[in-house]
């Protein structure tokens, strides 16, 4: 039997997802300002710590459900830089030979079910796997990935109600950063601490500090296992805040500078820092080996061609 991983193995890993993700998003920013990139991108920055912690404790074969803000699911899973930077600048290259871009990345080899332009609309699509993979009896678990505005969409309720009915193997996590595009999330809904609502669906339900690796990962333990044991699902509230406005366009002026100055300064990377479980010299290595994978990722993008015309006919519809 293998040996539970305790934090100091994991310290590593989770400070090398993290910074990978960080510098990603850094770059794909960059790229956007310089005009290089169509459309808009929904950065992850800030939010590191929960896409790592959760997908840590997944299987390969397991799925994942993903959002418009999804760049930190992939590379949490895994995904290959270069081909999601080509994918964002619309390169031939890219996971979907650039017609899915930021907002449609996915990575089927990584049991990405698609990231999901449509707020809400992923959650049945992940139910829509979880099921499956009841029907199969694989013991696949799929994590569906949400923000605290989903939880007001109709499908939210629906699909939670009948996974829980069905004791279905899928954990859902909101990743509550507070806002939906502008709006503050405590102006539009009454209560305000969204875990509560797995009451109605008779699940547990329990918030956890999203800018903690640790909590976010041990949390998702429990979870996983539950769902892979076929007890049936959990909602788990990740408090955490993005950096950014809602796209890269969006300066983000609706937030109080004293709100956004104070979660920076509980960011997931310095966090993990504080805990003294990596040495100056280890950090400095993980950032180097990392710096180089984002810059291969960027070169390959850049120097990837567009795809040729003809691809508007391909991949439209299904033989
Ligand atoms: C069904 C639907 N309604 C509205 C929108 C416009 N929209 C795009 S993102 C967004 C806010 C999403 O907020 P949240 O779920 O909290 O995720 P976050 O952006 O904070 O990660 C809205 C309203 C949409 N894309 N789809
Ligand atoms: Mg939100």
């Amino acid at each position: 039997m293998s040996k539970k991983l305790g934090y100091s193995d994991l310290a590593g890993p989770f400070y090398t997802a993290m910074y990978r993700t960080r510098r990603f998003e850094e770059e794909v920013f960059e790229f956007y300002k310089r005009g290089l990139m169509p459309g808009l991108a929904h950065l992850y920055l800030g939010q590191e710590a929960v896409s790592v912690g959760a997908c840590a404790v997944l299987r390969e074969d397991d799925y994942i459900g993903s959002t418009h803000r999804g760049h930190g699911h992939l590379i949490a899973r895994g995904a290959d830089l270069n081909r999601m930077m080509a994918e964002i600048l619309g390169k031939e290259t890219g996971y979907s030979k650039g017609k899915g871009g930021s907002m449609h990345i996915m990575a089927m080899d990584k049991g990405i079910l698609g990231a999901n332009g449509i707020v809400g609309g992923e959650i049945p699509i992940a139910v829509g796997a979880a099921y499956s993979a009841r029907y199969r009896k694989t013991a696949q678990v799929t994590l569906a990935f949400f923000g605290d505005a989903s939880t007001n969409e109709g499908t939210f309720h629906e699909a939670v109600n009948i996974a829980a009915a069905w004791d279905l193997p899928i954990v859902f996590i909101i990743e509550n950063n507070l806002y939906g595009i502008s709006v503050d999330i405590r102006k539009v809904t009454k209560e305000h601490r969204l875990s509560k609502r797995a009451v109605g669906y008779g699940i547990p339900g329990l918030t956890i500090d999203g800018n903690d690796v640790f909590a976010v990962y041990e949390a998702c333990e429990k979870a996983v296992d539950r769902a892979r044991k076929g007890e049936g699902p959990t909602l788990i509230e990740c408090t955490t805040y993005r950096w950014q406005g809602h796209h890269v366009g969006d300066p983000g002026d609706y937030r109080p500078a004293e709100e956004v100055a104070a979660w920076k300064a509980d960011e997931p990377i310095g966090k993990l820092e504080k805990r003294g479980l990596l040495t100056e010299a280890e950090i400095t290595c993980i950032k180097d080996a990392v710096e180089a994978e984002i810059r291969a990722a960027c070169k390959f993008a850049e120097e990837s061609p567009y795809p040729p015309e003809t691809e508007a006919y391909t991949d439209v519809f299904v033989e």
